[in-house]
């Protein structure tokens, strides 16, 4: 459908947050390569659904990344699984994936579906609460890049530093491992001049909170990584 492998930039959209659809439609026509709906708290059918239909009126991609069973609907171009690969629990790793599939296998077109594989190295966020993670070393980080592209093949890893600018230095030593699985870098992607840092290295960045703290400098990423 779309030619994921050009994508260099997302915005992340939270359905628990309310923007002024002057911005939306702002994100919406940024040229951004997709729109991720996706949060961690008070994710519910509602607000997901509100915002895919206002979403809808535009060209632009749509994923939903799944955060919980109830908000799941049809309706979205992709749709991307998280699974958490520093959580200390199973349950966030594959036990809950695993329970919507027993419930929904039949059903799941599996070509919409792709897995990311979350490292979390942020701990101050709420999803690394959440997700009852530990903090990998960076030789650990290493490992979890190596997995995701040799052992079980996921279609992205995801660098997660929600709410904080990461380490530049660490993004490019995880980048050096992956071939076929793309980086996804996320957090504290606040303008310009970070967003065009972190795309050196990660095939795709992702401006979330900037949307809502200072949304013109978060419109600015777009163009940064795509000159
Ligand atoms: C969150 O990686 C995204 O899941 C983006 O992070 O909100 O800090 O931009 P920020």
């Amino acid at each position: 459908m779309y030619n994921m492998e050009e994508w260099k930039h997302v915005f992340k959209l939270d359905p628990a947050k309310d923007l002024p659809d002057e911005i939306l439609d702002q994100i919406c026509e940024s040229g951004t390569d997709a729109i991720i709906v996706g949060g961690t708290d008070n994710v519910t059918l509602d607000g997901v659904l509100q915002l895919l239909s206002y979403i809808r009126r535009y060209t632009v991609p749509v994923i939903l990344e799944i955060s919980n069973i109830e908000s799941v609907t049809p309706g979205f171009d992709y749709f991307f699984v998280p699974m958490v690969l520093n959580s200390s629990q199973k349950k966030w790793l594959m036990d809950i994936q695993h329970e919507a599939v027993v419930e929904y296998g039949d059903v799941i077109n599996w070509e919409e579906m792709f897995a990311e594989g979350y490292c979390i190295m942020n701990p101050d966020s709420k999803v690394y609460q959440l997700a009852d993670c530990s903090l990998p070393t960076e030789e650990e980080a290493v490992a979890y890049a190596r997995m995701a592209e040799h052992l079980f093949r996921l279609p992205f890893f995801y660098l997660e530093y929600s709410g904080k600018y990461g380490d530049p230095r660490i993004v490019k030593q995880i980048k050096n491992e992956l071939e076929n699985t793309k980086l996804i870098y996320g957090g504290g992607i606040s303008g310009k001049q970070q967003a065009e840092e972190m795309s050196q290295f990660a095939d795709i960045i992702v401006v979330g909170n900037a949307i809502y703290e200072n949304p013109k400098e978060a419109l600015k990423t777009v163009k940064a990584v795509k000159k």
